[in-house]
């Protein structure tokens, strides 16, 4: 029993990461690539690859949930911890969630909270290398707590707003945060432990 690990509700381990790429694998020049924090902060900020690289300062290993039920357990990922890489933007007080933005077009929305969360991470290196193109290079962000699509590969800009509006798979009707231990994997009715079931 003594590798036997607690599994969220309804995922099952799988050895290797099923690679998606929605809306296609995005070509990347790494020169002009910039990661920037931008939205309701004091200062907005960006930063090129090598920047990033010269503030990893995270490296821990994590189970990845996708939210169709597969898991790939013990990842080691590695990459700048999110909530010191926001604190130096200076979020203001009316910030409640942020989008990220990627280079493919995909957008993914996560509660502030969870991105403040002490084990949410921008990730820039999986187990011991550069992520790979199919992996997301150059960057992208992992919230441990939270199922796979809420990590968006590619990306470019994460952006702070006052008030939730739909990403990729938000607006096809996942949930709003996605959180894997309660099995917020829809919206609404179909949430399973939805507090927000509709009056019919
Ligand atoms: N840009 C982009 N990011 C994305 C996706 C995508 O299609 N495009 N798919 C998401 C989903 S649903 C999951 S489960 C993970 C899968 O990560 P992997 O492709 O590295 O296995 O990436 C997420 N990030
Ligand atoms: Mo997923």
């Amino acid at each position: 029993m003594e590798n036997q690990k607690q599994m969220p509700p309804g995922q099952r381990p799988i050895k290797r990461f099923i690679y998606y790429a929605a809306l296609g694998v995005p070509e990347v020049n790494v020169e002009e690539y910039r990661f920037k924090i931008t939205g309701m902060v004091e200062r907005e900020l960006s930063f090129t690859y090598q920047e990033l690289l010269n503030m990893m300062d995270m490296e821990y290993k994590r189970d990845f949930h996708c939210v169709t039920g597969w898991s790939v357990l013990d990842v080691s990922w590695k990459g700048i911890n999110l909530k010191r890489l926001v604190e130096r933007a200076s979020p203001k007080p009316e910030a409640k969630w942020v989008i990220f933005y990627s280079l493919d077009g995909y957008t993914a929305t996560v509660p502030l909270e969870d991105v403040m969360n002490e084990d949410s991470i921008l990730v820039l290196m999986m187990n011991g290398r550069p992520l790979t193109k199919e992996e997301g290079f150059p960057a992208r962000p992992f919230f441990p707590h939270l199922y796979g699509w809420k990590s968006a590969k590619w990306v470019t800009a994460m952006e702070l707003i006052p008030e939730y509006v739909d990403g990729y798979w938000e607006e096809r009707g996942y949930h709003e945060r996605g959180n894997v231990w309660d099995e917020e994997r829809f919206k609404g009715f179909w949430g399973r432990h939805s507090k927000k079931r509709p009056i019919i």
